[in-house]
Parts: C-alpha cells; structure tokens; sequence
C-alpha cells in the first residue's frame, strides 16, 4: 500500500470465518422504477435563473416513483452504507416521519450515496426537469397546467392547513403522465448537479453539470412549505453539499438496462467447493481486473461516474492512465456501479479468496507456494525494474489454474464484504472494505491469496482497482 492514505492500514489475514454476507443493495432498497422515455425537449423558462430555455436531449432512463422513505433508508443504514439521519432535524417543528413520510435532513452525500446502493445515482438536473414535464412536455406543473390545489400536492397554501410533509403518493392528482409522484411539493430532491446561476453553458445531453461555479448543489420540486408558484416545473433550488435541511430529501434515478450485459467482460467459470471449512457456491469471475478502456465505456454510457483523473494523473511517467491497464482511482461505491452496469457484482471477500487459491486449494499463491518472480504479477520486486501497472493480463505465468490473471499484484480489488477486526471478531466499522490481491506496489507478502487489506469506502487510490464477479443461475 502506498503511504499516500493514513485511513489505509495492513491487516494481513487468512480465516475466512470472519465474512459477514455483502449487503443486500437493490433488493432491500425496495425502489420502484418507472420508465422515462428518452426525448428531447426546452429545459427552463427565461426567468432569472431558469434561463436560457435550451434544448437538452436524453437517452431513457428509469426514475423513483416517490421520494425515497424513511423506512428505504433505514434499510441502508441498516445495511451498514448509509449515515444515520439526524432525527431531531427530522422531527423539527412537529414535523410527521413515519415510515411512509418521506426521508429528509440528508445532506447531498447521503443522497448520494443512498442513490447508489438502490443501484442508481443521483439525477442529473436535466433528467429531473423532463421528467417533472411528463416526459418533457411544455407545461407549467408536473400534472399539467391546472394551477395547483391542496389535491394536487403537499405545500404551504393555507387552505391547506398546517405546513406538513405527507406520506408519499398521497395526491395522486398532482403525478405526472408517467406516474410519478410528488415531483411539485412534499420533499424538495437533491440532483447531481453543482448549482449554477444560470443555463449559460449547460449541457446539451441530459448529463449532470458537475463544474465547479459555486459549491452548491442543485435542488428541485419545491416543498412542503412552498406557494403555488414555486411547484412550478423550471422552478430551481439549491443547497449547500453538507446541508442537512428539513426540507430535502432524495429521489434516485438510474439507467435502463443497468442488469444488462455491459462492460465486454470475459467472464471465467469459476467450480464449487470448500474454502477451508466454508462452501463456496460455484460463480463467475471476469478474467481480468477492470480496464481504463472498460470503465470510461462505462462512464460515456451514463452508467458510472468519472475515476478521481487527478489521482490516476499523479505520477504521469507511471503511465498508470494508460486504456489497457488496471482502472484505478475508483472508490467501492464506483466498483459496484461498474459491476452492475456488466450484469454482475463485486465478490465476495470468500469468493475473491476462493478463486486466488485457484477453486480452494491449499496454497499461498495463485500458482503455488513459491515466492513471486517477476514474470508472474507486477509488484514491488527487488530485481523487476520500475513499479507500475501492467497492462491486464500481461504476466500469465501468474495465472490461476481457471485462467484468471493478475489475482496477485497489479492493482488492488475492492471486494463486496465489510470489513471484521480480526482481533475483535467484529466490524472495524461501517464504512471500511477489504481489498484483495496487493498491487504494483507491495512486496510479495501482500501478494498471498490470503491476504487482506483495507480501506475507507470512500478513498481512490492509485494502487485499488477491482473486478466483478456475478452468480451462476440455477
Ligand atoms: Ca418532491
Ligand atoms: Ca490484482
């Protein structure tokens, strides 16, 4: 491990009985995704900063039906990726949160990071508005053109009585023409986008507009506590990123297909069998760890967000950037968009372990108990020249006994499972992941199929990459 990152530590480890199951991402998430076809359509109006009016065209793409629940994110706070609420802004001013009412005082990480776990991301600002517009519509409210009544939506009229928030999908008469709910009033919803103060520059194709202006981030649909004329669909809010605000809640989109079978993954059989005393289901593993070429496919499709460059960038002589070699600079949450994008997932911590040991066998390495030779991985070797990546599958001597290549060095894999203290037989904590394999730049110890170290799910290091893997079906 480069000393670059202090969250980073080495536990090297072999008792696989420390693995708890991965979390249970979309499943228990419980989303419902309503489809939006693609289109084109006049984003904004020309008031303030609503304009330029300007075309934006958009592929299709799957959005919530309702705004993300108090009961769906604690279900990812159960799982161990989400951050609590903080349930005194929650409650504030009497406010209802029950398990219906939607989730707020989340700050645009949290979203986010929501977001991705539900198997999605964040809208862009552009994919919020058409949706909002029944799929890019000229109109003035998600429902059309009727000026909004206590019927059609959860804001601040004083008919309506009180100011409050109300369980999602309680006015249906305000949905848009797909079915959306809530999208004028109730919670306000974060979007990807940083906010800018006007259209001048944006985006013509529906992505999110992530350039740096002012550190605010985009939010839209209005609120519980909002007059009629901010329900309208141009009308735009912002927040500052780490705000936790009554007022703002999530609504995570993704992309259609995302289960499909992207990414040119040359995916290797992997048999059943015992890890030391643990069965291990047979699986599919991709030959390879992620390429650059691989993972920037990824992100022109939409799919998955951009790799730190900065970080890849930072030696540039290391050529570390190069299309054929290990992707790096990726953080746990960008492996698993990448391996649900590619039809699969990241392995498990056993299965990763399993597949190193060439389907279980008793060994300390991929090809046996001898020490690592040049020839047979890229890593901190004395007499193997500069450290840096390889191009995948560039050292086959290496290879394990089912053809997977570079399982030991190259780059560090992310892996799905928390990471247990060893000494504690518990969670190190929440956020921690186990990474697998050592990389370019360890020495042989941290090469071993048993090996195991660790890091912040949020970090992008230089020297951690991944490679999914995906379940056989029955
Ligand atoms: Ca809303
Ligand atoms: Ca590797």
């Amino acid at each position: 491990m480069r000393p670059m990152n202090l969250s980073h530590f080495r536990v090297v480890a072999a008792v696989a009985a420390w693995l708890i199951p991965g979390p249970g991402f979309a499943a228990d998430a419980r989303v419902e995704w309503v489809k939006i076809p693609g289109g084109s359509f006049r984003m904004g109006q020309d008031n303030r900063d609503e304009g330029p009016v300007h075309h934006v065209k958009l592929k299709a793409f799957e959005l919530a039906k309702y705004e993300v629940t108090v009961a769906q994110y604690r279900a990812c706070v159960e799982a161990g990726i989400c951050s609590p609420v903080d349930a005194k802004c929650l409650s504030a001013s009497g406010l209802p949160a029950g398990d219906e009412h939607p989730v707020r005082c989340v700050d645009w990480n949290q979203a986010r990071i929501f977001s991705e776990w539900a198997g999605g991301r964040l809208p862009s600002e552009a994919e919020w508005e058409y949706a909002a517009r029944g799929g890019g519509k000229k109109q003035k409210y998600p429902w059309g053109d009727e000026a909004p009544t206590c019927a059609h939506a959860a804001y601040g009229d004083p008919s309506c009585g009180k100011p409050a928030v109300f369980p999602v999908c309680s006015k249906p008469l305000g949905n848009t023409a797909q079915g959306l709910c809530d999208m004028g009033g109730n919670a306000t919803e974060w979007v990807a986008d940083i906010y800018h103060i006007s259209y001048q520059g944006a985006p013509a194709d529906g992505r999110a507009w992530d350039s740096a202006e002012y550190l605010l981030r985009g939010a839209r649909g209005g609120g519980w506590f909002e007059r009629a004329p901010n329900l309208r669909v141009s009308k735009r809010g912002f927040s500052g990123e780490r705000n936790q605000c009554q007022v703002i809640g999530i609504r995570p989109v993704r992309e259609v297909g995302a289960s499909g079978t992207a990414g040119g993954v040359d995916w290797i059989k992997i048999p059943g069998g015992k890890l030391d005393e643990t069965p291990v289901k047979p699986f599919e593993m991709a030959r390879a760890e992620v390429t650059f070429k691989q993972y920037h496919d990824c992100v022109r499709a939409g799919a998955c967000t951009a790799e730190d460059s900065s970080c890849a960038a930072a030696d540039p002589e290391l050529k570390l950037a190069s299309d054929d070699r290990p992707v790096i600079c990726v953080d746990w949450f960008q492996a698993q968009q990448f391996s649900r994008w590619a039809g699969g997932r990241l392995p498990t911590d056993a299965e990763w372990e399993y597949a190193a040991r060439s389907a279980g066998k008793k060994r300390l390495y991929p090809w046996g108990d001898k020490e690592p030779a040049c020839d047979q991985a890229a890593f901190n070797g004395e007499t193997c020249g500069v450290m840096t990546t390889r191009a995948v599958c560039s050292s086959p001597k290496g290879n394990t006994e089912q053809g997977l290549c570079d399982m030991a060095g190259n780059v560090g894999e992310w892996v799905e499972d928390r990471y247990l203290d060893p000494a504690a037989g518990k969670e190190l904590g929440s956020t921690v992941r186990p990474h697998r394999g050592g990389s370019w730049y360890d020495g042989n110890d941290a090469l071993r199929a048993a090996s195991r170290d660790m890091a912040d799910q949020d970090v992008h290091n230089d020297d951690i990459g991944f490679r999914p893997a995906r379940s056989l079906k029955d």
